[in-house]
């Protein structure tokens, strides 16, 4: 093939190379080792004599011109590939992007605050297994088996013979057998009941034990502590009432009642019509728990209450059915 058609096709084929990738085929089809221009000029020397000096001229110019148009359209595609690389991958950092943030849930919230009143006030915040001991959850707390008080609490049980524990009350059980009197301190956690469910019944629910073991404790102290974690927690005076409650480990034991914050003590399916929300049972440790958790009951005595932290979830926020907290529903949660 002549110079002159070799030009021609290597003009026109460097038109048509788009990509650095194509370009460098071309490169290699002409200038490659065995490229057809650097096989060309190797025929110089086959050539006659007096043709020589002419041909190996024009060999070397087509050489140079298709290195210099291969490396300006080199640098040419890089630029345009660098371009369309920023083209797509560009980002705008003013661009205002509402990241949705997340929040605790208003029944971690409420146990936080719950956990910062009672820290204040010298409490230690205890922890204890889900899956209890019968001893723990019962027998200590002078609920032997066969005795009614165990029908209060419809309990499912694993199949080794423990529980899930029905109330925090295994942990203040744990407390006991732990510390030395004198000692002040609160449990909070998921508690389990084989329940028949409605707007204030649910079988998964928060609790939080507390307990004071010290010389001399009286109803008065049980009394002024429940006052100050209320108006703590509600920021404002709430209508509450104390009526005798039984529980075998308190004596004597309370059922402090809050009035129904829902209807305003008028009745509604929270409160069964009744005005009231049963909250915070409580009492005097029975003498026979203390023995039981290794504490001489006649130096030593103590109060205990134990919290329904939904309900009182429920009377804060104004959540009119204790099963949203549980429904995975997201326009629940978003509201607080
Ligand atoms: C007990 O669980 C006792 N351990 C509390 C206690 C501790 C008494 C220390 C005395 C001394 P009770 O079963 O009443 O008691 O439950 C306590 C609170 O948990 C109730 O007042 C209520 O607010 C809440 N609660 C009970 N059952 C449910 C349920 N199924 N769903 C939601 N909350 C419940």
């Amino acid at each position: 093939m002549s110079i002159e058609n070799i030009k021609k096709d290597f003009e026109t084929e460097l038109a048509n190379c788009h990509t650095l990738s194509s370009l460098e085929e071309l490169r290699i089809k002409y200038r490659g080792q065995k490229g057809i221009i650097t096989l060309l000029s190797r025929t110089i020397k086959d050539q006659p004599k007096e043709e020589r000096g002419a041909f190996g001229k024009n060999v070397n110019i087509l050489k140079n011109n298709a290195d210099n148009l291969l490396n300006n359209k080199k640098e040419e595609l890089k630029v345009i590939e660098l371009e369309s690389k920023v083209e797509s991958e560009w980002i705008d950092p003013t661009i205002d992007i509402k990241l949705e943030k997340g929040h605790l849930h208003p029944l971690s919230e409420i146990q936080n605050k719950i956990e910062d009143i009672f820290t204040s006030m010298g409490f230690v915040v205890l922890d204890g297994p889900e899956t209890e001991t019968e001893e723990n959850n019962f027998e200590a707390l002078n609920i032997p088996k066969d005795h009614p008080a165990r029908d209060m609490q419809d309990t499912f049980w694993t199949t080794d013979g423990n529980l899930l524990r029905t109330h925090t009350s295994a942990i203040q059980v744990r407390g006991m057998k732990n510390l030395k009197p004198p000692f002040k301190v609160i449990g909070p956690g998921r508690v389990f009941r084989y329940e028949a469910l409605d707007a204030s019944h649910e079988n998964t629910f928060y609790q939080v034990e507390g307990m004071v073991v010290d010389k001399n404790i009286s109803v008065a102290n049980l009394i002024a502590s429940m006052k100050t974690l209320l108006k703590e927690v509600f920021e404002k005076d709430v209508k509450v009432r104390l009526r005798p409650g039984y529980f075998p480990f308190v004596e004597p034991g309370f059922e402090l009642d809050i009035s129904c914050l829902i209807c305003n003590g008028e009745g509604c399916s929270v409160c069964k019509q009744t005005g009231w929300v049963e909250l915070l049972p409580c009492g005097l440790v029975h003498p026979e728990v203390l023995k039981h958790g290794g504490i001489d009951p006649n130096e030593y005595s103590g109060f205990a209450f134990g919290l329904g932290l939904n309900r009182l979830v429920m009377m804060k926020y104004g959540i009119n059915d204790i099963r949203h907290f549980q429904s995975s529903d997201l326009r629940f949660v978003k509201q607080f």
